[in-house]
Parts: structure tokens; C-alpha cells; sequence
């Protein structure tokens, strides 16, 4: 890591009064959650349109539900690794800082973030498809697919945002509100792809944050990085927090 880039970083982010930090699936990759496009993505075994939409599940609700089951069995033993713990960290280092993360999996707040923004939500939670209530069941595996829900017995389905579904709108200005009023945004292990979650840092710096880019390899996003950290997200921000701390010390 170019620590010329590490020392410009620290001395920016020491000012910095409200940090946003964009997450995606790579910064569970080192909890041994699967990503959606890498090698070995989850997208590889299943073609996203054949699972992850309102049309999928209408045609097929049990192909849905073992997926996601398969997915929630995966996610269920996984633990936080360095790079959520030190984002939690960051909470109490900053003065305003929020998480936005487009992963599912709840390892944010299992790290101890509570100032967590899930774009597409949540696969520990179940909506009812005809009244909407939703409940977080953590039963894995599920003892019946496709759940039913205990009230109406109406199909319940993953409380999860599907391709060609809009994001709740009140969770999406949040957003947008957190990369408009930031000073500084990391964004982190994601490919930059999946829109409106890519849009976030472009309208970000348009408002004037800096944009700080942590990722294996170079995306779409990276020429409009002010920083780009290549490398492990779980190796690189304990490094970046260790000299932060450094820095900050009184
Ligand atoms: C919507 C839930 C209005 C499912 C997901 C504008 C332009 C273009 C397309 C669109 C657009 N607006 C809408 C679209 C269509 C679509 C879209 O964006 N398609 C893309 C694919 C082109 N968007 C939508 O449909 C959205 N809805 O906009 O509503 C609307 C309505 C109707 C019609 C049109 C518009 C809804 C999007 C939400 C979809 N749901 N997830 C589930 O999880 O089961 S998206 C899915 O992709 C996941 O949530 C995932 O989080 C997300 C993004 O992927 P990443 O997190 O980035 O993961 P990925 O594997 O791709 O990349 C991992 C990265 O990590 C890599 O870069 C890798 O190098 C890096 N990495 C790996 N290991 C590490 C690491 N980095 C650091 N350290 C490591 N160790």
C-alpha cells in the first residue's frame, strides 16, 4: 500500500467530521460469505434473473426459498472479520459516521455498527407477500419452503430488494442524504455495478467528499477515486486505522 497514499489519507481523514463507507460483498469475502460476481460468485452457479426477482419467485417460490435457505445456512456460522470490525471502530472515531451497505448478510451489525443503512435488505428478515409485515426468522435451516405466514398463510418471501424492484424509498434518501452530506466516503469491496447503490458515490462527490476506493482490483469507480487502496479490505483498513489513530493521538 503506497504509504505516501496512507499518510495524504490519514491527515485528510483526521479533519474529517462525517464519513459515509459504501460497502459490497467483498467486504464479507473474508468471512467466507460468497460474492455475487467474482470467480467462484454466487451469480455463477444461479443466473440472478432465474432467482433473484419478483418474477422468479412468482414462477417458482420453493427454487427461491432453497436458495436463499442455502445462502441464510452459509451465512449463519460466519463471523465479522478485521475489516467490518474496524468500520464499527469508526463510529466512536468520527463524529457522524453511517454505513451503507447493498449486502444482506447482517455481519455489519454483528460487528457492532449501529449506524447501518441496508440498501437491499436484510436475509435473516421475512415479508408476508400480502400484508407486508415483516419479521426477522433466524431458524436455519427453515422448517418449511416456502414459509407461509403464521397470520393469513399467504407465501412469506426474503425481505430482500430483487432486480427490477425498486429500494424502499425512505431507506434510499437516507442514503442519498448520508453521500450528500459526507466529507469523506469510502467505498468498499463492491464492483460498482448494481444501480441506484452506484450512483452514491458520484452524487457524493459532486457534493465535494473525498472518495476513498478499497477494492482487489480497479472498477468503473476508480478513475473518480481520489484513493485507491488495491488489496484485501480485512488487511487494508486495520492498516489504515492503526496509522489513523496514530495520527489522532492527543
Ligand atoms: C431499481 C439482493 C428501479 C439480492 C441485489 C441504472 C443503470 C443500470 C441498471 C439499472 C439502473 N437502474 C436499475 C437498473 C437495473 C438493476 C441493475 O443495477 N442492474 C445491474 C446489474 C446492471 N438495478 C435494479 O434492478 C435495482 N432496482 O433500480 O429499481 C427500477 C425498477 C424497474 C426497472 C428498472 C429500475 C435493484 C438492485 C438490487 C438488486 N439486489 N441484491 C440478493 O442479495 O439475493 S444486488 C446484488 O449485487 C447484491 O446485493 C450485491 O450487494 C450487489 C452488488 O454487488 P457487489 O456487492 O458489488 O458484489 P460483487 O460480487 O459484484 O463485487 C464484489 C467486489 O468486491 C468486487 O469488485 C471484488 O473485486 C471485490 N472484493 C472481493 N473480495 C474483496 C474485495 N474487495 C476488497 N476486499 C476483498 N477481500
Amino acid at each position: 500500500m503506497g504509504e505516501y497514499q496512507v499518510e495524504e489519507v490519514v491527515e485528510f481523514l483526521a479533519g474529517a467530521g462525517r464519513v459515509a463507507v459504501l460497502t459490497g460483498a467483498g467486504i464479507s469475502a473474508e468471512s467466507g460469505v460468497p460474492t455475487f460476481r467474482g470467480k467462484d460468485g454466487l451469480w455463477k452457479q444461479h443466473k440472478a434473473e432465474t432467482l433473484a426477482t419478483p418474477e422468479a419467485f412468482e414462477r417458482d417460490p420453493k427454487l427461491v426459498w432453497e436458495w436463499y435457505d442455502w445462502r441464510r445456512g452459509l451465512i449463519a456460522p460466519v463471523e465479522p472479520n478485521a475489516g467490518h470490525r474496524v468500520i464499527a471502530g469508526w463510529e466512536r472515531l468520527f463524529g457522524e459516521m453511517a454505513v451503507i451497505t447493498q449486502n444482506v448478510d447482517g455481519l455489519h451489525a454483528k460487528a457492532g455498527s449501529q449506524n447501518v443503512v441496508e440498501l437491499h435488505g436484510n436475509i435473516w428478515k421475512l415479508r408476508c407477500t400480502r400484508e407486508g409485515t415483516v419479521e426477522e426468522v433466524r431458524d436455519n435451516p427453515l422448517p418449511h419452503i416456502p414459509p407461509v405466514c403464521p397470520n393469513c398463510g399467504s407465501f412469506l418471501r426474503p425481505h430482500i430488494v430483487w432486480f427490477g424492484e425498486s429500494l424502499d424509498p425512505v431507506v434510499l434518501d437516507r442514503a442519498t442524504d448520508l453521500s450528500e452530506s459526507c466529507q469523506v466516503m469510502f467505498v468498499i469491496g463492491t464492483s460498482a455495478v448494481v444501480h441506484p447503490a452506484a450512483s452514491l458515490p458520484y452524487a457524493a462527490a459532486r457534493a465535494g467528499a473525498k472518495i476513498i476506493e478499497v477494492n482487489l482490483e480497479p472498477t468503473s469507480l476508480t478513475p473518480h477515486a481520489n484513493f485507491f487502496f488495491p488489496g484485501k479490505a480485512g488487511e487494508i483498513l486495520p492498516v489504515l486505522d492503526r496509522q489513523l489513530r496514530e495520527w489522532t493521538k492527543p
